[in-house]
């Protein structure tokens, strides 16, 4: 995985456009390594921590 080191892939994230419909996951408004890290981190789990399943 080299995405980290590429910089941001999306930028001027916010509310208004749903965090770039979804993928700035730490809503700090860019899409980067960050995001990508959050996304692998709960699609690795068996279920995702904000999902209401038991
Ligand atoms: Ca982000």
């Amino acid at each position: 995985m080299t995405w980290s080191a590429s910089g941001r892939l999306c930028s001027g994230c916010d509310a208004g456009n749903d965090w770039c419909e979804g993928a700035d996951l730490d809503q700090m408004g860019d899409v980067d390594g960050v995001d990508l890290g959050l996304f692998v981190q709960e699609w690795l789990y068996w279920c995702p921590y904000d999902w209401p399943l038991k």
